[in-house]
């Protein structure tokens, strides 16, 4: 049943976002069949990956240099110029950071263990991150608007191509962590692998985004930014997924600082907050299922400062079993079905939610089952300056705080 109401699962409001969770969760490459096969890939692209396999240099000198973070704020207040030379040197500072960031995390998967490395799946990516490292080195330097045009296309499609990572990801490590001894360099290699992809994509969609003129925001920042408003709007999105799931969706009300507003970049939120709401939303249902009708509603309060807002998630869906409690935050960990071991390899479940995922690209994220909810928000959070925790009452529900530094503080909020 999971995967028969996934298939028809409502359209996600984010429209063309490219960090909506389903874009970046559940979508896969457009030429791939499903159950994933790694395709043939044109030939010369592939000879060039292998080649630099053996001939790292441009890769290696790429990689040894230091990846230049902005502040939100210098992003913001970088100008707005009548001739658009704005956008150039946005062009410009892309042109030279992609290719040292890319390199940065080729470096990365060739530091995998050997036989983690190996895993086909994984090994496309990797030679996806080598493919983009080429396109990106060569293209010629940007000058003048026209070359900024050819640019900026070759940057839309490399966010196309990348669209469907951490699927990827997901799958590479589901298959072979079990030869992996310590979680933790998984951990550590999926923490950086998409914090430092949302770091990019960031800048790709805040440069695309400066081509367009839209009331409230400069770039992918919308300077007057309603928590209330887009947690309504994550609220509405994930009542129809539960309600697809269940048959029925807790109400969510949202309490405390109401009526704040302030300049934030919605984009990362527009991934946490869904996932967020659907565990909660999940535990509600499956904990008041005998009695649907009076299922207790799933509360979210926001705390506004002059540092930082939090957004507490409160639901009282039974809170979670002590023995999981330590492995909740763990990628893959999962209680889809009835089993509670990451380990377990729950392959139908998983098999048809991520093609059911692949059949528009704003199709809907599962209710749950790739485990990859709560860390993935954790990682976000943290590298947004901020925290995910959360308190549970075994018998009771769950309170999940997330916690975010505001990028027109006082204080510095964090860097790209
Ligand atoms: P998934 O939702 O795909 O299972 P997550 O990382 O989002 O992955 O969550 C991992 C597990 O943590 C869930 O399977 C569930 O058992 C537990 N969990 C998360 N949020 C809650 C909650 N609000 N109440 C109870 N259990 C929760
Ligand atoms: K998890
Ligand atoms: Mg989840």
């Amino acid at each position: 049943t999971v995967g028969k109401s996934l298939l028809v699962c409502p359209p996600h409001p984010a429209g063309a976002l490219e960090l909506c969770p389903a874009v970046l969760f559940f979508s896969r490459p457009r030429c791939s069949g499903i159950p994933y096969v790694p395709q043939p890939r044109d030939k010369s692209v592939s000879a060039r990956s292998v080649i630099s396999f053996y001939n790292q240099s441009a890769i290696d000198i790429a990689a040894e240099k230091p990846s230049v973070r902005l502040t939100p704020t210098t992003i913001l207040y970088a100008g707005k110029s009548p001739d658009n030379s704005h956008i150039l040197r946005s062009a410009q500072y892309l042109y030279k950071e992609l290719p040292v960031r890319v390199a940065h995390r080729i470096r990365d998967f060739r530091h995998l263990p050997f036989i983690v490395g190996c895993n086909p799946t994984i090994l496309h990516v990797h030679e996806l991150y080598i493919r983009s490292f080429h396109l990106l080195s060569e293209f010629p330097p940007v000058e003048d608007f026209e070359s900024e045009e050819k640019y900026t296309k070759l940057v839309k499609d490399l966010l196309d191509d990348h669209k469907d990572v951490v699927t990827l990801l997901a799958e590479g490590f589901r298959e072979s962590r079990k030869h992996i001894k310590e979680y933790k360099v998984i951990q550590e290699f999926l923490d950086r692998m998409l914090t430092s992809r949302l770091g990019i994509r960031m800048l790709a969609q805040h440069h695309i985004a400066l081509h367009q003129e839209k009331p409230n925001y400069v770039g992918i920042i919308c300077t007057q930014m309603s928590l209330k408003k887009i947690i309504e709007k994550w609220a509405d999105f994930s009542r129809q997924v539960c309600e697809y799931k269940y048959g029925f969706a807790p109400r969510v009300r949202v309490l405390g600082h109401v009526g704040v507003v302030f300049p934030y970049i919605p984009l990362p939120l527009d991934y946490i907050l869904p996932e967020l709401l659907k565990n909660a939303m999940r535990a509600t249902c499956e904990q008041h299922s005998d009695n649907p009708v009076n299922m207790p509603d799933v509360t979210v309060t926001i705390a506004n400062n002059d540092v930082d807002f939090i957004i507490r998630i409160s639901d009282k869906g039974g809170g979670m079993p002590r023995e999981i409690l330590e492995k909740v935050m763990q990628y893959h960990f999962t209680t889809c079905g009835s089993e509670m071991d990451p380990a377990s390899e729950n392959l139908d479940g998983l098999g048809t939610m991520m093609s059911a995922m692949n059949d528009g690209p704003n199709g809907a994220g599962p209710m749950y089952g790739f485990g990859f909810g709560l860390p993935t928000s954790r990682a976000y959070a943290e590298y947004l300056g901020g925290s995910l925790t959360y308190n549970t009452m075994q018998g009771i529900g769950t309170d999940v705080y997330l916690r975010l530094r505001h990028i027109d503080g006082n204080y510095e909020s964090f860097r790209i």
